[in-house]
């Protein structure tokens, strides 16, 4: 038996030296979540990103199992025949007995295979099934919650096809089965109650509770101890969906969640330690050119700049060129996603920049979906306006051009005062009075159906930022995810992230935190927070997380107010900044990439399945703890040169010294060493069988 030993499951020791073959012929991996193929939040992101890597490992042998909804499939997924003979029998079998299943090819990078299930199909099932988990598990699941009946229906579905595919296979095969998040977990339950020889991994990206608990007013962190979880579950009426979500924790052979941080309070409101924490990683999109990711900034910022000349029509009286453009996204939940301390910081902000008499503005966008009933009419009409002028222009200008072209033919130099003729003022004039404007330029761009009691529209009333033209902070609130076909701002998430200067996540609960990673991977800074599981895996791995563009916001030790304070300072050195200073600091964030991919971070899922293999097949895989402190792990360097912030900065104009090129030129090498030395780049593999070891594995307090 292997020894129980603490946890380091973020540090990245040992794990390097494992690049032996590893031997799966006769193992399958079945990835099971409610967000394959069906985009709800930060799960698809993670499944759908990691599929290329997990299909590179596993091959034939991977299957995704997740709910058939129509539309995703109409657009996503490419239905065929199953190619697996066993599997292809527990399809038909399952449905020649009253349910649906499909299969398919779902068209992503890695076109993993998915196996889809229509739960609506089998809700005649409902009923019973829901009196079998009453009678064998005690949980009782109320009719009027939607969700957790979903979560009945897709649970019996997967342990039904799980228990079928077992006794389809002719050889007695090593099934391994992945399960993401609560509402999945029932299904790897059953499987254990029904003893299927199966092996189990639960991943939970947050915990039910602990999302409940900071949403209202609790002092989460410094009383994770004492919660009565029942109660508070109790109290919430989420008690049901604790309880299938801890008996998840409890009865999977491998427990996981994705920071350091949701281990604790996994720790604590699911009272299961999790045996490997699986950082969320990204698919890196490497470009042949080293600054191409410069450019694109550049071209999106130009395509948001246009935006705000439509918006601020009539208004604009600040210089574009010393704008800075500033992003919160997400899901909306208020406090949880930190949109009230921002909202705090900006007000701050606009304070500080006036007094300073700063010639910067910022503007801040809040892309955050919220119930509306479509664009207003004065957000319509400000691009419209824009486009207007923007005619006019290219009218005049070919006019003129024209002109222009004809007295050159004849060889003569141009009467510049005829060149304009009335026609063409009248033209410009009724253009520029369209551009008159009574009102203030509007902070939402959407009509909102509950305004009056929207909390990021009450906070700016309270706040007073209203877009008047002594505020050197300007809002705009989007209550719409982004897309490239919308009339107001044509561009999808991934191009408005690219032109923006710096994305703004203060969360006070975020498990992990997609946001600030994917702003790193294209090279854009980030505010996050030391409760993030992004923002203390940076912390953790970078000696000076700032100069690389990686603003970690203190929200676990200080007060509201000292947390916004901080965020203030942060964003006003930020707009203190020169542009070279922006663009070096942008190319260190991007260097950070690396740090990112999958190709990395995908080791901790393979540690996380070679246990979990190990453990249900003890005969056939094996591993043995290693001492996780025995290796170093990666650190990234303190950048010798060019600070990131002009207080400390030696230049703050684009002009620049060798010295200081010499300087960071030096400090590139020096990570780039860094990073070979730590192997990151290279894809990474397991021993799966007889001789490996593993860094972390702590026999699970329970389960087995
Ligand atoms: C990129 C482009 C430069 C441009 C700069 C603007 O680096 O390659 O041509 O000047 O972006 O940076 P800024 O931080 O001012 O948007
Ligand atoms: C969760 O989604 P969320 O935004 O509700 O899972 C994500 C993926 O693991 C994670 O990044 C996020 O922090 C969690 O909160």
């Amino acid at each position: 038996m292997p020894l129980a030993r603490s946890l380091s499951v973020t540090s990245l020791s040992g794990l390097d030296d494992w690049d032996e073959e590893f031997d799966l012929e006769d193992a399958v991996l079945f990835e099971i979540a409610w967000e394959v193929a069906n985009k709800v939040g930060g799960i698809y992101t993670v499944i759908q990103t990691k599929a290329r890597l997990t299909s590179e490992e596993w091959g034939e042998n991977y299957f995704l199992v997740g709910p058939y909804m129509e539309s995703n499939v109409r657009t996503q997924v490419e239905l065929i025949e199953p190619l697996n003979p066993a599997l292809r029998r527990t399809i038909d079998k399952m449905n020649s007995s009253g349910c649906k299943v499909y299969f398919g090819r779902w068209l992503i990078e890695g076109s993993p295979y998915v196996v889809l299930i229509d739960v609506a199909f089998t809700a005649w099932s409902l009923d019973r099934w829901k009196s079998e988990l009453w009678e064998s598990c005690g949980v009782g699941v109320p009719w009027f919650d939607r969700e957790a009946n979903d979560a009945v229906l897709f649970g019996f579905l997967t342990a039904w096809l799980l228990g079928e595919f077992a006794a389809q296979c002719e050889e007695p095969p090593h099934i391994l089965a992945h399960f993401h998040e609560w509402l999945a977990g029932l299904g790897l339950v059953l499987c254990r109650q029904r003893k299927l020889p199966i092996a189990t991994i639960f991943t939970t990206h947050a915990t039910l509770l602990g999302r409940y608990l900071c949403a209202g007013n609790v002092d989460f962190y410094n009383n994770l101890s004492n919660f009565n979880v029942d109660k508070e579950a109790g109290d919430r009426q989420i008690y049901h969906r604790y309880c299938l979500e801890r008996a998840a924790a409890h009865c999977t052979h491998v427990f996981t969640t994705v920071s350091q941080i949701t281990a604790i309070e996994a720790e604590h409101l699911l009272k299961r330690k999790p045996d490997v924490v699986t950082p969320n990683g990204l698919n890196v999109k490497k470009f042949s050119a080293m600054h191409e990711f410069q450019n694109l900034h550049a071209q999106s910022k130009h395509r948001i700049q246009e935006f705000i000349r439509g918006h601020f029509y009539g208004h604009l009286d600040f210089n574009l060129d010393k704008c800075v453009f500033l992003f919160i996204a997400g899901r909306y939940e208020f406090s949880n996603k930190g949109a009230d301390i921002f909202l705090e910081a900006l007000a701050r902000l606009n304070y500080l920049l006036r007094v300073n008499h700063s010639e910067v503005t910022v503007v801040a966008f809040f892309i955050m979906p919220a119930r509306t009933n479509n664009f207003n009419v004065e957000t319509l009409k400000g691009q419209a306006i824009r486009k207007q002028l923007w005619d006019t222009a290219q009218t005049v200008k070919e006019k003129f051009g024209k002109k222009l072209y004809d007295s050159l033919l004849v060889g003569q130099l141009p009467d510049v005062s005829k060149m304009l003729d009335k026609e063409d003022f009248t033209m410009m004039k009724r253009a520029i009075f369209a551009t008159q404007r009574q009102c203030q330029p509007p902070i939402c761009t959407h009509n909102m159906l509950e305004d009056s009691s929207d909390p990021i529209l009450n906070c700016l009333r309270r706040i007073g930022l209203f877009n008047s033209s002594s505020d050197r902070v300007k809002v705009i609130f989007h209550p719409e995810f982004l897309s490239s076909t919308s009339p107001l701002l044509p561009m999808d998430y991934e191009e408005f992230v690219r032109g923006c200067h710096l994305g703004v996540f203060p969360s006070y609960y975020e498990p992990w935190g997609y946001t600030p990673a994917e702003c790193t991977v294209m090279g854009i800074p980030s505010v996050s927070t030391n409760l993030s599981g992004f923002g203390c895996f940076m912390e953790e791995h970078i000696a000076d997380p700032s100069a690389y563009g990686i603003y970690i916001l203190d929200r676990r030790y200080r007060s509201v107010d000292e947390s916004c304070n901080q965020l203030t300072s942060f964003l006003f050195q930020f707009c203190q900044q020169s542009r070279r200073q922006r663009i070096i600091q942008r190319n260190r964030t991007e260097r950070l990439s690396d740090l990112l991919d999958w190709r990395y971070l995908g080791r901790y899922y393979i540690s996380a399945r070679h246990m979990a293999l190990a453990k249900a097949f003890p005969d056939t895989y094996y591993y043995e703890p290693q001492d996780p402190t025995s290796k170093q792990g990666f650190r990234y360097p303190r950048p010798a040169s060019v600070p990131p912030s002009p207080a400390l900065s030696r230049h703050s104009s684009p002009h620049h010294s060798e010295a200081e090129d010499e300087d960071e030129e030096r400090y590139d090498e020096d990570l780039e060493a860094e990073k070979d030395r730590l192997n990151i780049r290279q894809p990474f593999s397991l021993p799966y069988r007889n001789k490996s070891t593993l860094p972390y594995a702590t026999p699970p307090s329970n389960g087995n």
